[in-house]
């Protein structure tokens, strides 16, 4: 047993020679003094020799495997050392462009959400925000949503279970909370847009669960649903560098009245050159969102007299025209978080 030892001392030194990297060592070294390595295997036959030999053969045993361990150390410092002269004795061409990090891209909503802020900022609208939490007043009772009635059931609700200040909380179902927002304890004139994630118990193709929407909102003296038509036709040329029809559908909101769907001419159409248009489907509108003339309720809700001022509003899905500017098939590809999708677009 003590020839095997030291034959195996000598197979485990020839090896260690040509040993390159340090996972090679570690390999080196299991199979050797591992769990299950040759050397190991040798102390398991230690019960069946005598008590003198046990002695003998132990304290080889213990002389042979410190030598393999010193051994592997000092390989492992060599190879160590080694690879470390290596990285400091490289040389680096200094006139050689720097290695630029992987440039990443907007989301396709944050463009198009960036553009319509821009163009409405250029014609003239302030900017609103309100919280993703909002008081259920705000959302549905000052928008004229009557107690348990089915309008409520329009948009399916996220109810937030925190009754904080004793008030009742929601995910807002839709940017509408922001003209409250906008017109409690202030005077007209009012011209604001307000952007943001809404959210809602849907899910498909075409419905998310949390989507984004634009609110559009102008009060003022004299304002009429001729005002939020031609405004419309002016924030399309704005928008797509051509004045686009403009089409008013009557609708039901219970904040508005009278409440329309707002449609635009397709700008693609064009691109159709005959043949049937991909993005309207042929049928020459593309639908934008709900529209139409503030209720008398909403402005008494907020201290607003509906003697003295009107107003229009309008609230746009940004998601879908994200679908339609992009050709974007599926709505849940955009909140996947799969960056090969997000490669596809540039801002
Ligand atoms: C509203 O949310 C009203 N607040 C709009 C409004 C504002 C009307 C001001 C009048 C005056 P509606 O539920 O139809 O309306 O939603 C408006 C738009 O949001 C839809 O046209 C659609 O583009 C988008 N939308 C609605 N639900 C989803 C959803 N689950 N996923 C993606 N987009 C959605």
């Amino acid at each position: 047993m003590l020839d095997t030892l030291e034959a195996e001392k000598e197979r485990f030194l020839a090896a260690l020679k040509g040993v390159e990297g340090e996972e090679a060592l570690y390999q080196l070294q299991v199979s050797f003094v591992g769990k299950k390595g040759s050397i190991t295997g040798l102390s398991k036959k230690l019960g069946k020799l005598s008590v003198d030999e046990r002695k003998a053969f132990g304290k080889e045993l213990n002389r042979v495997k410190g030598e393999i361990q010193a051994a592997l150390d000092g390989r492992r410092d060599e190879l160590r050392d080694a690879a470390r002269a290596r990285d400091l004795g490289r040389v680096e061409d200094l006139t050689m462009p720097p290695k630029r990090p992987p440039r990443g891209s907007l989301h396709p909503i944050t463009i198009a959400q960036r553009a319509l802020i821009d163009t409405f900022r250029r014609m003239g609208f302030d900017v609103a925000e309100g919280p993703h939490i909002e008081h259920a007043n705000y959302n549905f009772d000052a928008l004229n949503f009557q107690p348990d009635h089915p309008a409520r059931d329009m948009q399916d609700t996220f109810v937030v279970d925190d009754r904080r200040g004793g008030e009742d909380l929601v995910l807002r179902t839709h940017t509408s909370p922001v003209q409250i927002r906008s017109m409690l304890g202030r005077t007209p004139p009012v011209r604001i847009i307000a952007p943001g994630t809404v959210f809602r118990c849907d899910d498909d193709a075409t419905h998310s669960p949390m989507f984004h929407q634009i609110e559009g909102l102008f009060v003022d003296r004299g304002v009429t649903m001729a005002d939020l038509k031609a405004t419309m036709i002016q924030f399309t040329a704005a928008f797509f560098g051509r004045a686009l029809d403009i089409r008013l559908r009557p609708s039901y909101f219970p904040f508005v009245e009278p409440g329309a769907e707002l449609d635009m001419q397709c700008p693609f159409c064009e691109r159709a050159k005959g043949s049937v248009c991909s993005v309207c489907k042929g049928a020459g509108w593309i639908e934008l969102g709900g529209s139409g003339m503030v209720h008398p309720a909403v402005f008494e809700a907020v201290g607003v007299d509906p003697e003295v001022y009107t107003g229009w509003a309008f609230g746009f899905g940004i998601d879908r025209m994200a679908m339609l500017m992009y050709q974007i098939p599926d709505l849940r590809q955009m909140f996947d978080g799969d960056v090969r999708f997000l490669r596809g677009f540039s801002n």
